[in-house]
């Protein structure tokens, strides 16, 4: 069997990282379109930043939790079985890492890196990252970025995440609100090409309708039971 799973801010937020647009989320208190942006770093670098280096401390004192552990859990029985899991996040956190998975697709890129505008060349980067820094491989100084897709930038990896699409046979949303494109088009791409699909969410999201199973509830309580299920199913 081979399931596609595309996960959202909702699979992290019970290990403390703040979503985008639930109450309190990060962008009710941060204007994505003054921070998520070329033109807003551009323009000012270092409060695009502090924005991410808040972020990089944040997620360094958080913790995978049941969620991400349980769809470790998928990827093994499933290539025990003889199929596959793909997981495609757009989520920039490493926790589907730390909770065991071992092939995640960032397709919204990741808070650990950084990437050289001069050279190109990307790197790790757990610690703050500024206009003082200077890149490893060139040299440049005041040249390194966020590792990460902003608003307007074109998502990583986007003809395997079609690829992958095009031979699963299932396809799962999990924590994700569905308001971000092209991620949030994948559910009716799935269903074109005869996919099953399943939402697994705290709540309906703007997607809801196109989901043939939906299940509600904290990602920490659904995606265990509906991975427990899934592995019975495959024996
Ligand atoms: C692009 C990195 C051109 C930054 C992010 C149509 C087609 C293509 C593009 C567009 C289009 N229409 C509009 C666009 C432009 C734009 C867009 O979609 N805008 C929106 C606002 C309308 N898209 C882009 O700019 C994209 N690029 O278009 O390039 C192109 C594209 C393809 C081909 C050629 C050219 C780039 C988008 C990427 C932007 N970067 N992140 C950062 O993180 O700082 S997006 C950002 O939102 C995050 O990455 C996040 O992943 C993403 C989506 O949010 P969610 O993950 O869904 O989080 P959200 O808070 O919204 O929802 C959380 C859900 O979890 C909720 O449903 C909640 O109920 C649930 N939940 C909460 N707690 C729990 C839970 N569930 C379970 N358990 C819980 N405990």
């Amino acid at each position: 069997m081979r399931i596609f799973v595309l996960t959202g801010a909702g699979i992290s937020a019970e290990s403390g990282l703040g979503t985008f647009r639930d109450t309190g989320g990060i962008w009710e208190r941060f204007d994505p379109m003054k921070l998520a942006t070329p033109e807003a770093f551009a323009a000012d670098p270092d409060t695009v930043h502090a924005f991410y280096n808040a972020r990089r401390d944040n997620l360094r004192a958080s913790a995978p939790n049941p969620a991400h552990a349980a769809l470790a859990r998928l990827e093994a029985g499933l290539a025990r079985g003889g199929g596959e899991l793909f997981l495609c996040t757009q989520n920039i956190d490493d926790l589907h890492e730390r909770g065991g998975s071992s092939r995640v697709h960032h397709m919204h890129g990741e808070l650990f890196k950084a990437r050289c505008t001069a050279c190109g060349a990307v790197h790790h980067w757990r610690d703050d990252l500024g206009r003082e820094d200077s890149c490893p491989d060139c040299g440049a100084r005041g040249t390194l970025r966020p590792h990460i897709v902003w608003f307007g930038e074109i998502p990583f990896g986007l003809d395997a995440i079609g690829e992958a699409l095009a031979r699963a046979d299932l396809f799962v949303a999990i924590g994700t609100s569905g308001s971000v494109y092209p991620a949030a088009g994948l559910v009716q791409e799935a269903r074109y090409m005869g996919l099953r699909t399943c939402e697994l969410n705290l709540e309906p999201s703007d997607n809801a309708h196109a989901f043939d199973e939906r299940a509600y509830g904290p990602a920490s309580d659904v995606v265990p039971e509906f991975v427990e299920r899934v592995l019975r199913e495959i024996g």
